[in-house]
């Protein structure tokens, strides 16, 4: 505590924020003098952006530390959101947008001797994640703050995030990602917050001749420190800085010396190194469970020292045990930080000693589980062994969670099911799956741990309570399922990513108020016959265009001229469920007939179209390899062949990431979203490129069915078998003899055989996945239908009028898919949490 007589001096002496030119060129010439030790004469553009970043980074920190002792004193219900992956991009950007100084910046920059752009430009992805999941995550924390509610996001901290992705020869290969080489401004670590976290060792039974009871110890065999990295998030239009906690595993004893003198100089080391690994590396899985121990590892400490970290914070407050759940809720990210369930029930019963049930009551009135995905492989579950293993105390909590839960289905439906009925049902719900080897199914415990669980978009919420979940539905009934479908922050994907779009909608709008309510939007549908308005918005789509074609241009050497073609992007992971494999099918039908026709007709019939792909297969993914690797052999044919020039291109951006998103999805005419129908959870990449007036090709999946809702059907390019017949279809694959192709499809195979694209038995696995393995993707069933959607979309580009109409209405009634809508059904809905405004 600093003496009352000191405060003044303190007060005289607070940080004052920028709010002038000149104060942030006097703050950034400091940091390049002192916090970088360098000089006028030695200040290249990496310093430049990290002596502009520290500047503006202390103006956040002064708002973050005012927002946390706000919220302290005010001590309202907070929200904590789990999440294994943030994929946050750049900061930089973003930061000065959302604090309104970005304007400041550049000419302050300008006048030092910058260009902002290019200082942009030294910023490291932060890629702490794999796709959708980690990249909502990132959208939820901006509306979070955005929305002035007290939260904090909880993470790891990866020293190295997703791998960078080179094209070699057409193959993907993996490099690794340390993107914390420079220091990193955006982070403040903070060393004092160390928090041992326990894995190991075994269960003793103490008794206490006091109460005559006896009480469970676990005994952790290795123990680690969890250091925090803290990371402000400012909220648009607000002072409210939120902070995202993020995780670095650092050992113990820093070395061990005993073991050192005594020669055993490796071991020592070893330790150290053991440690360090947890938080080493993100997993480079997309909808995958690959069940690894280091996994199961990362998960525990995480979820164990964010735990301790809400924990100790409630108990700051000296409220009774009985407000935790009015003080905090905790939002489970997927299945992987489930784990924090059982670890509450363990702090509660082991340490604060609660009742069993006293303890699980507050339990599930804490947690909400989100569902990202219906996809079998993706559903995490855990070996027995390994987890007795690691985490044992866990373990029995956990078959006492289950043994109570079982009994009370049991108790529910024995008088109403027969034997066999209950077993079934009692087997499907457990949360031990009982084969070979036993294993946890973390999403069963997340149910029954948590007193909301919600899908990402309508269908998908639907789909989650009549498949995987069905059974928890039969127990609990519907009405702890619910949906909260998805959406994006338009401050990064319209103002950031888009700045000419988002300054052209402003300037009819009466200024950028839509970005905080962006169902504002729907008023540009006042100017859709105004022409001037409406060249406008087609000159920013063109230019968007030039900016992608300068980048494709760089990354890969090809250069377009923007104004022939049709943009058709399908940027995302690569994934068969994703179907890339549809998509560069269809482009190689489409390079079939432009060969077969005359120069002449190809004039007259063919709508010149560049195909764009990105994105990052799992490194063990072999399907998905391939299918990178066709694309780039379809590439290297198209684009060098003459008869193909000015009419088709088929581009491969390497190493795909937010910042390249925000490039490349403003520039596109169409973008693809072709799931096989049922298997995308939601998409939030659709959302995007709509918010950027591009139009899009689709299944009826995931959160196309609702964009196709909120714009219209005429606006959007529908394709493919429903939902509901997949697994008819599916059905009458595994059965048939063969399955029969489409002659467009065999023609495609056909070329892909011939050795087009490079010998052709290299596909051979792509081709009889659709062929003999039963196309679980119903690529062949879709094949057509894609095709016509195509030549739809080739004759409305024709009517550019009508086309650009459309864009607008589209944007026009994207309001629903604001991240900010998601952020207040959550906290409405699963939280009940409300804002809290600074005074
Ligand atoms: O809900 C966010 C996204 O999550 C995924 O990426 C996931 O990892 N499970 C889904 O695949 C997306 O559909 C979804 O939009």
């Amino acid at each position: 505590q600093i003496p009352l007589s000191s405060r003044s001096l303190w007060k005289k002496f607070a940080v004052k924020e920028f709010s002038e030119k000149s104060d942030f060129e006097r703050d950034f010439v400091h940091h390049i003098e002192t916090t970088l030790a360098r000089s006028m004469y030695n200040c290249d553009d990496l310093a430049a952006y990290q002596a502009a970043s520290n500047t503006v980074r202390d103006k956040l920190i002064v708002e973050w530390n005012e927002t946390q002792q706000f919220q302290t004193l005010k001590d309202p219900k907070r929200i904590y959101y789990l999440s294994l992956e943030f994929l946050m991009g750049r900061a930089m950007d973003n930061a000065m947008l959302n604090a309104g100084v970005k304007d400041l910046v550049k000419d302050s920059l300008s006048e030092l001797g910058f260009n902002l752009e290019d200082i942009l430009e030294q910023e490291p992805d932060a890629a702490l994640g794999n796709g959708g999941l980690g990249r909502l995550a990132a959208c939820f924390l901006d509306s979070l703050s955005t929305g002035k509610y007290p939260s904090w996001g909880y993470g790891l901290r990866y020293q190295y995030g997703i791998f960078a992705q080179r094209i070699i020869d057409g193959y993907q290969v993996e490099t690794p990602d340390y993107w914390l080489t420079f220091s990193n401004p955006w982070e403040i670590p903070r060393h004092e917050i160390q928090i041992p976290v326990d894995f190991y060792g075994f269960v003793e039974e103490e008794f206490n001749p006091q109460t005559n009871e006896t009480k469970k110890i676990w005994k952790g065999g290795e123990r680690v420190i969890a250091v925090a990295y803290d990371f402000p998030i400012p909220g648009y239009s607000t002072k409210n800085v939120n902070n995202l906690r993020l995780w670095s595993a650092k050992p113990t004893t820093e070395f061990d010396f005993s073991k050192f003198n005594s020669g055993d100089y490796q071991n020592s080391v070893r330790l150290q190194q053991r440690a360090e690994s947890i938080t080493a590396v993100l997993y480079p899985n997309d909808n995958f469970d690959q069940g690894k121990e280091l996994r199961l590892k990362q998960q525990y400490f995480w979820v164990a020292a964010s735990l301790h970290d809400i924990v100790r914070r409630f108990k700051k407050t000296k409220r009774p045990w009985s407000e935790f759940p009015l003080q905090v809720a905790i939002q489970l990210n997927d299945t992987h930080p489930t784990l924090a369930i059982v670890e509450l029930q363990r702090i509660f019963i082991d340490l604060e000693g609660f009742s069993w049930d006293d303890a699980w009551e507050i339990v599930v009135k804490t947690f909400g589980y989100t569902n990202h995905t219906v996809m079998q492989e993706a559903l995490e579950k855990w070996p027995i062994p390994l987890f007795e293993r690691l985490l044992p105390r866990h373990l029995e909590i956990i078959y006492t969670i289950n043994f109570f839960f079982l009994q009370q289905v049991e108790k529910k439906f024995q008088s109403t099911y027969s034997q066999k009925e209950l077993e079934n049902l009692l087997s499907s719900v457990s949360v031990i799956e009982e084969y070979y080897p036993k294993q946890v199914r973390m999403a069963n415990l997340a149910i029954i741990g948590s007193h909301r669980v919600n899908g990402v978009a309508e269908l998908h919420s639907e789909l989650i309570k009549t498949t995987i979940f069905k059974d928890f539905v039969k127990v609990y009934g519907d009405k702890k399922f619910t949906n909260v479908t998805n959406g994006v922050t338009p401050r990064r994907w319209l103002r950031e990513a888009n700045p000419e779009l988002a300054e052209l909608i402003a300037s009819k709008l009466g200024g950028y108020e839509y970005l905080l309510n962006l169902n504002l939007l729907k008023n540009l549908e006042n100017y859709l016959d105004d022409k001037d308005f409406k060249h406008k918005w087609d000159i920013v789509k063109l230019n968007n265009k030039f900016r992608l074609t300068k980048l494709i241009k760089k990354l890969t050497g090809i250069e377009i001229n923007p104004t022939e073609y049709l943009f058709d992007i399908q940027v995302k992971r690569i994934h068969e469920y994703k179907r890339q494999q549809l998509n560069i099918f269809g482009v190689i039908h489409r390079y079939l007939w432009i060969k077969s026709l005359s120069p002449k007709e190809r004039k007259s019939l063919v709508q010149p179209k560049v195909y764009v792909f990105g994105g990052k297969s799992a490194p063990g993914y072999y399907m998905a390899k391939l299918i990178i690797k066709l694309i780039n052999a379809v590439g290297e044919l198209v684009n060098n062949d003459a008869d193909a020039e000015g009419y088709l291109k088929c581009i491969f951006v390497p190493d795909y990431n937010v910042s390249k998103a925000q490039i490349i999805i403003p520039a596109s005419d169409i973008s693809e979203h072709i799931s096989t129908a049922g298997t995308e959870a939601s998409g939030t990449s659709n959302m995007k490129f709509v918010l950027n007036g591009g139009l899009i090709i689709g299944t009826v999946d995931g959160a196309n069915v609702e964009i196709t809702r909120e714009i219209g059907e005429d606006n959007i390019f529908l394709f493919g078998n429903l939902a509901e017949n997949v697994e008819d279809i599916r059905h009458a694959h595994r059965y048939a003899p063969h399955l029969e192709l489409p002659e467009s499809l065999k023609q495609v195979f056909e070329a892909i055989e011939s050795g087009k694209f490079g010998e052709g038995d290299e596909y051979k696995p792509l081709l009889d996945s659709v062929r003999y393995h039963k196309d679980y993707y119903l690529v062949s069933d879709d094949f057509d239908s894609y095709l016509q959607a195509q030549e739809l979309i080739d004759e409305a580009y024709k009517d550019r009028d009508d086309w650009i109409q459309k864009s607008i209405i589209s944007v026009a009634n994207m309001g629903f898919f604001s991240s900010d809508r998601c952020i207040e059904e959550y906290a409405e809905m699963i939280w009940d949490v409300e804002p809290l405004e600074r005074d």
